[in-house]
């Protein structure tokens, strides 16, 4: 893991302003963006600035190698990778780095996601990537998890996902 010092002084745009990325956000196509925006818009909200990038492994293969291989190197600690149809992102990405993995299958195809899903949580044991839901909520909780990861070691991220948990509870009402 790079040190707080190194993150620092990573240059590459975030989504959140002033601090450099600690999460990176890839997708197989700019058309998978609305269906990860949620992932960038928790952690945004939870004070974790993302690195949002296009990268997909069969029509970028040399960007995405060359994004990955890099990622620790630049900060980054978590990554998100969100794909449809045959979703082999996650897999390939977690198989190029040590960084934690998280995968989200996404429904943009005519199986509705259930083909990413499955291509995603069926890594064979060796290279693991943790899969998360279908779509937005598995975008979501990618987000909240990669937040999870990063609050072992990190009080401030830790509080504030403390305090979204605390908001999410007070928004429930108590009858219909
Ligand atoms: C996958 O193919 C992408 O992740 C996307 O979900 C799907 C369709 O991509 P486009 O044809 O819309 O670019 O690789």
């Amino acid at each position: 893991m790079a040190s707080r010092a190194a993150r620092k002084k990573t240059t590459a745009k975030g989504r959140a302003a002033g601090a450099a990325p600690r999460v990176a956000i890839l997708m197989g196509s700019a058309s998978d963006w609305e269906a990860m925006k949620p992932a960038a818009d928790v952690l945004a909200e939870l004070g974790v600035t993302s690195d949002v990038r296009v990268i997909s492994a069969h029509r970028t293969p040399a960007r995405h190698h060359a994004y990955v291989t890099a990622a620790e190197q630049r900060g980054i600690e978590v990554i998100i990778a969100g794909a449809g149809g045959a979703a082999h992102l996650a897999g390939v990405t977690a198989a190029l780095t040590l960084l934690p993995v998280l995968g989200v299958p996404i429904d943009s195809s005519p199986l509705q996601g259930l083909d990413a899903l499955l291509a995603t949580v069926q890594m064979p044991g060796g290279i693991p990537v943790g899969t998360l839901a279908i779509g937005k909520a598995g975008a979501k909780n990618a987000g909240l998890l990669a937040a999870a990861i990063l609050a072992r070691k990190d009080a401030s991220v830790r509080s504030a996902l403390a305090r979204f948990r605390e908001r999410q509870a007070a928004a429930v009402p108590e009858r219909p």
